[in-house]
């Protein structure tokens, strides 16, 4: 994957006076804005829970149809290892005692392959990871702010659906449109629901439906639908002290900034920069079917990612409870 724009500005540059939150949870931190969903905030999302509904948000790896993943990666390839065949004649299935027979399997995912949270260390410019560590702390994996951390503290908070497709009236956005912490505002409004600090923000674009309506020519001219680079948005997410940010796209963002060309900018500032927690690749089609049926868009967001040592990203199953 190229820049889009070889006369984008560098993110040292466009970012230079951009808020860090480095430093503000210590020296050592590695779950960044997590640290914003303390009891306080668990309780009141559990207070959220009225109705016994479940959702859950992974998309579901290995789908007949295909997997989306970002341009140069590969989906998940799910292997059978053993099965009841490994038992007829000359099969591999060893002979247990008493006659047990079992089925076996195994994957080759990256880990960002699915639906995924990111490592704070997952992406970085200027030879910095979050909080300031040495970017060549990730050689061969990541020493510092891997995905570990954020597996190790768990999710929980109240969370705010933003069905940004619906509130524009579309099935899906389209390739390269984008919004603003203005647009989220409105679309908060329009649904009725109050964002409040130390909200987990998750937005519907549904722009994956493309991938399955399109095949390969979704990849042409690669450029999701997302929230755009502004440094008020990146002020608005500090002041609104936004502990992660859940998106149903690859990658959180509009893939290429359209003001200056530069590439996933809001990883930098807000990932790498506020400690920010990125989720992509949610499923969010019945959460939001029920939402715009019931007309509750806030509720308790429960999520465990896999705890995978020394990773940038790592699968996880979100699950929402209203
Ligand atoms: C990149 O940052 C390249 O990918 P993602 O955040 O979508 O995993």
């Amino acid at each position: 994957m190229t820049d889009a724009t070889p006369t984008a500005p560098a993110l040292t540059e466009l970012l230079k006076d951009a808020p860090t939150n480095w430093g503000k949870w210590g020296d050592d931190d590695e779950v960044g804005a997590l640290n914003y969903l303390g009891a306080e905030q668990v309780l009141a999302a559990v207070r959220l829970v009225s109705a016994g509904k479940v959702f859950t948000l992974q998309r579901l790896i290995g789908d007949p149809k295909g997997d989306p993943v970002w341009p140069g990666r590969t989906p998940a390839v799910r292997t059978q290892v053993l099965d009841e065949s490994d038992w007829d004649e000359g099969g591999k299935g060893a002979a247990f005692p008493g006659g047990l027979h079992y089925a076996d399997d195994k994957i080759d995912a990256y880990l960002q392959g699915s639906t995924q949270y990111d490592a704070l260390g997952h992406l970085w410019y200027d030879g910095k990871i979050w909080n300031g560590y040495d970017a060549r702390s990730t050689v061969g994996g990541l020493e510092k702010a891997s995905v570990l951390p954020i597996a190790e503290r768990g999710i929980v908070g109240r969370a705010v659906l933003l069905d940004m497709a619906r509130f524009r009236g579309k099935e899906t956005l389209d390739k390269g449109e984008t919004f603003t912490h203005e647009d989220l505002e409105q679309c908060a409004a329009a649904q009725g629901v109050e964002l409040r600090k130390r909200d987990i923000l998750i937005i519907r674009t549904n722009f994956l439906q493309l991938f399955h309506e399109q095949g390969d020519a979704f990849y042409e001219g690669f450029n999701e639908p997302g929230l755009v680079y502004s440094p008020e948005l990146v002020q608005w997410f500090q002041d609104m002290e936004i502990p992660n940010l859940v998106t149903d796209t690859i990658a959180n963002e509009v893939t290429y900034d359209p003001n200056n060309g530069v590439a996933l900018v809001l990883h930098s500032a807000l990932m790498r920069n506020l400690g920010v927690t990125l989720t992509e690749i949610a499923d969010l089609e019945k959460l939001a079917a029920d939402c715009a049926d019931d007309k509750r868009y806030e509720f308790l967001y429960v999520a465990a990612p896999l705890k995978v040592a020394k990773a940038a990203g790592t699968p996880v199953n979100p699950v929402v409870i209203k």
